[in-house]
């Protein structure tokens, strides 16, 4: 039996122990459910043409123009990008300091006659790490939207990720809008 000075010590340390339970799973849970998200629609260039703005309520995200800007085509808004045997590569984004286990998913619209243009992500190395995405998840107003899932392997602890889009095309042209990426600290939680 527990009396006395030692059942007030006991209800002390026991009431100590669930707070920090309590608190634990409170911290787990929030961390499990935060994702983070980032979107390029080709609408806005910054003063010299040469980035994709995206104005968010803190900070404006640039990604990589290359003069593929168009408005022959558009998914959202006005614009798109038009990618040529000339211009190959466009709307591309690095992802800084990515770690071991973390999961980012790319997803794109492209409007394809051939079904050429992939949707890429790779190391600095990218012998270390290469992947692309050209098959269709679904379609919309003639748009394909390609979804590319990131795990970030072990080897590149603090290493930076490019995510861009190339047309591997030398004859036809492809455009795409509405570059998406998605942030899941851990590797769980894929959606759309
Ligand atoms: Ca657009």
């Amino acid at each position: 039996m527990i009396k006395g000075k030692n059942l007030t010590i006991f209800v002390y340390f026991f009431s100590i122990l669930l707070l920090n339970l309590i608190l634990q799973s409170c911290e787990e849970k929030a961390e499990s459910e935060i994702y983070d998200e980032i979107i390029c629609d080709a609408e806005l260039l910054n003063e010299n043409g040469s980035k994709f703005i995206t104005p968010t309520r803190f900070q404006e995200l640039l990604f990589n123009n290359n003069n593929t800007q168009t408005d022959e085509q558009a998914y959202s808004g006005k614009y798109s990008v038009k990618l040529t045997k000339e211009k190959a590569f466009g709307m591309s984004y690095i992802i800084k300091n990515v770690q071991p286990d973390e999961h980012f998913q790319a997803s794109v619209w492209r409007l394809s006659e051939y079904g050429n243009g992939l949707l890429v992500a790779h190391a600095e190395d990218v012998t270390q790490f290469y992947i692309k995405q050209g098959e269709v998840n679904k379609k919309d107003k003639g748009w394909e939207l390609l979804i590319l899932d990131i795990i970030v392997p072990q080897n590149l602890k603090n290493q930076d990720l490019s995510v861009y889009l190339w047309n591997q095309d030398t004859t036809a042209c492809v455009y795409f809008d509405d570059l998406k990426i998605r942030y899941f600290p851990q590797t769980q939680g894929l959606k759309e």
